[in-house]
């Protein structure tokens, strides 16, 4: 099979050319990335003799097209990802998610190419902490940020091209992703390298939002599940029933780290920030047969803890930056608020 990896160099996507390669070797990759600050090249690396990397844009429709053209299915890891650079600067959000994803889907409906669309469950807005339910296939698109509406938007763009122009599209919607790879501009990365550098941890608002948390191989595994076994046209929920409140995952990395439970900053909130997430995964286990092989959230953050440990030559060139940046924004926050 010839896939197409969009935004193959950042952390899920880099993730799942990584074990790929590992779980299906007879795969023939390639990926297309922009390398924007999220991309790190040398996370691809030790694995370039075997990959086909080409740096540019899934909204060029000149560098999509071949592409496109050459590949059995193209899958969309490509995207703009972070809520705090969506609140500071929208534009390229809009550009990347909607654009992007609009240059793609036009592309595969040209060639007839099959394609899966990766997704988030912060399209679904957010629930109270005492809410019983969790977001399903059919809960209604709720999103708050800049970030997930584009995304939201994305995703309706797909299903937009499946009923209109008969599109072959699969599209999952998943939680919060942790593991190796990801950029230290990300919460649980940058706790722990916080910790690591001498840094105090920095919970956002009361430290109590709740987030949803899965192993990146487990959301990669069920990809691969959803592009063999999923129907054409259909969404599926990916989650490992892993939700933590943000003040115990520092707490824990913390104690992973030999460092005092408490020896952390409440900051100023993200302004909107969304309460807390839950995936109720049934339908991808039931009717595809997915199951996640990381159920204990304790050990794969320990696993993780280790993993930036040894791979400081990884993500401390980028680390002092990523600092000054969040110390800017926070400025910019305790000024608005005072
Ligand atoms: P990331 O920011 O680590 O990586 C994104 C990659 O896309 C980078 O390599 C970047 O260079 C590339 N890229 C950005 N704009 C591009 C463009 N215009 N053209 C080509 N490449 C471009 O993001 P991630 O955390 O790996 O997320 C991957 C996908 O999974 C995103 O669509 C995101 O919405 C979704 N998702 C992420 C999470 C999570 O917890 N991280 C959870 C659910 C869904
Ligand atoms: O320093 C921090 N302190 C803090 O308390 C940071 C960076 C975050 N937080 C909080 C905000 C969230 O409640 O931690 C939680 C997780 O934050 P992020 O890592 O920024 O993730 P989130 O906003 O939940 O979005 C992530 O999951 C869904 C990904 O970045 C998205 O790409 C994905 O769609």
């Amino acid at each position: 099979m010839r896939v197409l990896v969009t935004g193959g160099a950042g952390f899920i996507g880099a993730n799942f050319v990584l074990r790929t390669l590992e779980i299906r070797p007879d795969a023939s990759i390639t990926v297309l990335d922009k390398f924007t600050y999220a991309a790190n090249p040398s996370t691809l690396t030790p694995v370039a003799d075997r990959v086909h990397v080409v740096r540019g844009d899934i909204a060029d429709a000149a560098v999509v097209d071949p592409l496109v053209a050459a590949a059995d299915v193209v899958v969309n890891f490509a995207a703009e990802s972070h809520n705090d650079n969506s609140l500071a600067d929208p534009s390229s959000f809009v550009q990347t998610n909607l654009v992007g994803t609009y240059t793609l889907l036009e592309s595969v409906r040209r060639h007839g190419v099959r394609l899966h669309h990766v997704s988030t469950d912060e399209v679904y807005g957010d629930l109270d902490l005492d809410d019983p339910a969790r977001f399903t296939e059919e809960t209604a698109y709720n999103p708050s940020s800049p970030y997930s509406s584009t995304k939201a938007g994305s995703d309706l763009l797909v299903r937009a091209w499946v009923r209109s122009f008969g599109v072959v599209a699969t599209i999952s919607n998943c939680s919060n992703n942790y593991g190796p790879y990801q950029h230290v501009e990300k919460f649980i990365p940058r706790q722990i390298t916080n910790v690591l550098t001498g840094i105090r941890p920095k919970l956002y608002g009361d430290g109590r939002n709740v987030r949803d948390w899965i192993h990146v191989d487990d959301h990669n595994d069920a990809v691969w599940t959803i592009i063999e076994r999923g129907q054409p046209g259909e969404t599926y929920l990916i989650g490992a029933d892993g939700e933590v409140d943000n003040r115990t995952v520092v707490e824990s990395i913390l104690e992973s780290l030999g460092r005092p439970r408490n020896a952390f900053d409440f900051v100023t909130d993200r302004p909107g920030h969304d309460r807390r997430y839950a995936i109720d995964s049934t339908r991808l286990r039931t009717e595809l047969g997915w199951s996640p092989r990381f159920t204990d959230f304790a050990s794969g953050l320990a696993a993780t803890i280790d993993w930036y440990r040894s791979h400081s030559d990884w993500w401390a060139p980028v680390k002092d930056g990523v600092e000054a940046s969040y110390a800017q924004t926070q400025n910019i926050l305790d000024r608005e608020g005072s």
